[in-house]
């Protein structure tokens, strides 16, 4: 079986150390791949770092994206997919996860997080360390909870959300794809695609004016 991460920064180093956790027989059998070229030899966690990311050969590996922005995660995870890899799930031995949620394929989940009952993450999704993800949440792909993110029960995250460092939603909001959510941020009201959560408010859009 031969395992291949694809990215090489913080993320992707964070990642490695899960995976030997959860599967060491994998060690020697892992390789790190990266888009740019200047990474090609490059030493990481003191294996060599190989360019392209992606190619035909990477077929039946087990792949893993670990890159932390969302949509280039989630268009990575697809096209590895689409050229016959098989993605990746990554769950930390000290990550908290109910019998009864589900972690679609590509995802990742830090140690120290805890994903509630009949909670669904879907794939290629990073719920980072100490997040909650509680019961009934349904998580998009492409999501990342970053480090000490609480969801409520029963909140609903569209694609690719940011929900940033120590945020809290509180239950059974619904938040749409692609929307932000800044770091410590409390939200109250559901969010639609697209829109910016600071601090207690949601930051209208320009051609939204002042109206929320
Ligand atoms: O906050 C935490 C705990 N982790 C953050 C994580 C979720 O996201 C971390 O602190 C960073 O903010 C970030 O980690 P990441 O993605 O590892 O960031 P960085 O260290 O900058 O590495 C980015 C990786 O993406 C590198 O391997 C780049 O070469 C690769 N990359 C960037 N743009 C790209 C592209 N790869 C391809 N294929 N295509 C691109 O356009």
């Amino acid at each position: 079986m031969s395992y291949a991460i694809i990215g090489t920064g913080g993320h992707a180093k964070v990642v490695y150390e899960a995976l030997l956790l959860a599967k060491p027989k994998c060690a020697g059998q892992v390789t790190f791949r990266d888009g740019d070229p200047s990474r090609n030899g490059v030493q990481l966690s003191g294996i060599t770092i190989q360019t392209p990311e992606l190619s035909d050969a990477i077929a039946g590996c087990q792949v893993h994206v670990a890159i932390g922005q969302n949509i280039l995660r989630l268009e990575l995870s697809n096209d590895a997919q689409n050229r016959g890899a098989n993605l990746l799930t990554i769950l930390h031995p000290a990550a908290q996860i109910s019998e009864t949620a589900t972690i679609d394929d590509g995802s990742f989940c830090a140690a120290g997080c805890v994903i509630g009952p009949d909670a669904q993450v879907g794939g290629a999704s990073v719920i980072n360390h100490a997040a909650v993800v509680d019961h009934d949440c349904l998580v998009g792909a492409g999501c990342h909870v970053a480090p000490g993110a609480v969801l409520g029960g029963g909140v609903t995250l569209g694609e690719a959300v940011l929900v940033g460092a120590n945020a809290a939603i509180l239950p059974g909001l619904t938040i749409g794809k692609g929307a932000i959510v800044g770091a410590g941020a409390v939200v109250t009201k559901s969010m639609p695609a697209g829109a910016l959560w600071i601090g207690h408010a949601r930051v209208p859009s320009p051609e939204q004016g002042t109206t929320l």
